[in-house]
């Protein structure tokens, strides 16, 4: 499954990215505009819009994201910690409208996040 995303594109393997996990619900890529030294999408294959429209049938999809984000974290040696990051909506500051978890690490974080 695919949407008329960016995201979307680069699953269907329309346009390039740099894909460092793929399975059968989703893929992982490198940002293109990388906030910290390891910036990495988990993007599922069901093109979700955003985390405020997940439903009850995605639990168990929501939970692998989670999985894969934790083991592309340990694969990129993120032993001193990393942040998970789900932006939904304008306010949330979500800009691609195919849910997406950020993991940012290799430095320091703030809080709070701008
Ligand atoms: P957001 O949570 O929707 O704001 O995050 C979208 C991210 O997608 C953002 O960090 C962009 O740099 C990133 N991105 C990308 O990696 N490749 C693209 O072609 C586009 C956006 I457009």
């Amino acid at each position: 499954m695919s949407s008329d995303t960016i995201f979307g594109r680069i699953i269907r393997r329309e346009i390039p990215a740099t894909i460092v996990h793929e399975d059968e619900h989703c893929i992982v890529i490198q940002d293109i505009h990388p906030q910290a030294p390891v910036h990495l999408l988990v993007i599922p294959k069901e093109p979700i819009p955003r985390i405020s429209q997940a439903q009850p049938e995605h639990q168990a999809l929501l939970g692998h994201l989670l999985r894969v984000a934790q083991q592309v974290a340990q694969a990129h040696h993120l032993t001193e910690g990393y942040r998970l990051v789900i932006n939904d909506g304008l306010q949330g500051g979500q800009t691609v409208y195919h849910l997406h978890l950020h993991i940012l690490g290799g430095r320091d974080m703030a809080w709070p996040p701008g």
